[in-house]
């Protein structure tokens, strides 16, 4: 059983171009970081978990093999796991054999190829486990269908991806996951601990510049879905670590004088200006248990891996 339900084509530019317009128009110019996520986009983002330099995927995998039986203790038999943007199907198979007797598996993912491909890969790995893939987008989860009935939830959001809000709006996503997953819910949530500089900032800048190329297509999709006219040559990739706001900030800085248009708005670009394509906060445990109680959780257990680099938290009403 594997049904997907997709986000209208037509609809999904429209937000894309929306959005741009809205960022591109601020002062600093800002854009959303989930519009990273085309096929393209997956693609690279699946190269940079390999990448040696970048620690969260591998620290975090590591983590979830090793606790998987406390963490099936602690959740107990039975649950629905919810995946909220899942890039690959790897966590979630690790979760689902650790788990007692799951009782199914839904991941809410933007790119539709990518909701469908996870979703057809765990079906794939549990014969009999109905999944589901629903190309859709989690910040907005008043948008989806709550799984009829189903009660004792278990949502999982890995990856760190939680570090892509600034910290009220992390809050809000996660007390709106509480709402969206229901009565007697828990949360599986992975996030990226605070360390030394270097490593946090080769990890966003990799000598393969892997990271540089995922960062420049949000502009080639501009271009291709858009027309926006962006001229690539004119862009540099740029990673630095805000000590101040806890915070990898990801930017495209513009060499020389340069311009773009979408939807008939024309964007001027000087030299040295950036666009802040994405900020990745770093969190302390305390700042985690802080953030959980602030979206209306409580933190039941946090685990982390021998460095401290990263930690699961599982929270429960
Ligand atoms: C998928 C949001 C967790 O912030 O580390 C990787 C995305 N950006 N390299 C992160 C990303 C640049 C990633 N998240």
């Amino acid at each position: 059983m594997n049904k997907s339900v997709p986000l209208g084509a037509d609809l999904s530019r429209a937000l894309f171009a929306a959005d741009l317009v809205e960022g591109l128009s601020a002062a600093p110019k800002a854009t959303p970081p989930k519009w990273f996520y085309d096929a393209e986009g997956s693609r690279l983002f699946g190269e940079i978990t390999r990448l040696p330099e970048y620690y969260p995927t591998r620290t975090e995998t590591a983590l979830l093999r090793r606790i998987g039986p406390e963490i099936a203790r602690a959740v107990g038999p039975d649950r629905s796991v919810v995946e909220f943007g899942s890039g690959s199907a790897d966590k979630a198979a690790l979760l689902l054999a650790a788990l007692n007797r799951p009782a199914g598996y839904v991941c809410v993912e933007i790119d539709p190829g990518a909701a469908r491909a996870t979703a057809a890969e765990v079906a794939r790995r549990f014969p009999g486990l109905p999944t589901r893939g629903v190309a859709g987008d989690f910040t907005n989860l008043k948008a989806q269908p709550a799984a009829a009935h189903a009660t004792h939830r278990l949502g999982f959001f890995p990856g760190s991806t939680i570090g892509n809000f600034d910290p009220p709006e992390a809050a809000t996503l996660l007390s709106d996951m509480r709402e969206h997953l229901g009565r007697g819910a828990q949360l599986l949530l992975g996030v990226d601990l605070v360390k030394d500089a270097a490593t946090l900032e080769a990890a966003y800048d990799d000598a393969a510049g892997v990271t540089a190329a995922f960062n420049l297509n949000l502009l080639v999709r501009a271009n291709r879905e858009l027309g926006a006219g962006f001229d690539l040559d004119a862009f540099a990739h740029e990673a630095r670590w805000n000590a101040e706001a806890s915070r990898i900030e990801m930017h495209l800085r513009a060499l020389q004088p340069t311009s773009a248009t979408i939807d008939g708005e024309s964007f001027r670009f000087a030299p040295g200006e950036t666009i802040h394509t994405e900020s990745s906060y770093k969190y302390t445990p305390e700042g985690v248990a802080a953030l959980a109680e602030r979206g209306g959780w409580r933190t039941k257990q946090l685990w982390t891996d021998p460095k401290g680099w990263f930690a699961l938290a599982l929270l429960g009403a």
